[in-house]
């Protein structure tokens, strides 16, 4: 055996650890439909890590733990903002589940040991994106819409193909699909979710000038 199949062999049994470990945590967490979501997340984020030459390991932490503040109460999501300086823009006043995503990235942090930024990141932005989105923000973002479990978005076969053909095409394809579904149920749109459209909207139009 050369070196660095040994390595990574011993390296293996204390991720599988973690990553068994996240897993049970977060089927005490969650209610059964949720868990079964994130399951379903984080082996999507783990084939599409694969895909895009992205740590594993990552992807799958990162999917077990986006929703991991998902069965919290708004009061109590509130809360943990007020409490930790968190800040609560106009969008989240009127629809605090979106706080979600940075309390989840908080409690991941504080509650189940993760430092990794790339993961962390990941998490706060996975329901709305952001500007610029890193490999794994968009990898999480995707696999969050395209899990087997999913059923309601439309084209999801097409949008399930281009999530392992094009990433970026994939990640406008949804951003656009979700602007238009927030739209027409007249909901509040959040800054983040405008401009990450916006952002690769315009990305996309300076490429095709070229
Ligand atoms: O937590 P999940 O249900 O697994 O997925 P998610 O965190 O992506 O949340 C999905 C919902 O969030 C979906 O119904 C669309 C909604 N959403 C995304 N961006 C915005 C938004 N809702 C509002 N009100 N405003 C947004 O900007
Ligand atoms: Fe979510
Ligand atoms: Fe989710």
């Amino acid at each position: 055996m050369n070196k660095e199949a040994k390595h990574s062999d011993a390296k293996r049994p204390k991720e599988n650890q973690e990553i068994i470990a996240l897993r049970k945590a977060m089927s005490k967490a969650l209610e059964e439909k949720r868990y079964e979501h994130t399951l379903g997340v984080a082996y999507t984020a783990a084939a599409l890590a694969m895909r895009y030459g992205q740590s594993v390991h990552k992807a799958q932490t990162a999917g077990l733990l986006h929703d991991c503040a998902k069965n919290l109460t708004n009061e109590k999501r509130v809360d943990i903002c007020r409490k930790n300086n968190i800040p609560i823009n106009a969008a989240e006043e009127k629809n605090p589940f979106l706080l979600h995503a940075k309390v989840g990235s908080y409690l991941a942090q504080k509650k189940y040991g993760i430092s990794d930024r790339e993961i962390l990141d990941a998490i706060t932005y996975h329901t709305t994106g952001r500007p610029d989105m890193t490999v794994m923000d968009k990898i999480i973002y995707i696999a969050d819409y395209i899990e087997p479990g999913r059923s309601q978005a439309p084209g999801l076969p097409e949008v399930r193909r281009l999530a392992f053909t094009d990433l970026d095409d994939c990640l406008f394809r949804i951003l656009g699909d979700t602007l238009d579904y927030l739209t027409a149920s007249k909901m509040e749109i959040d800054e983040a979710t405008r401009q990450t459209y916006d952002y690769y909207k315009s990305l996309r139009e300076q490429n095709t000038e070229r």
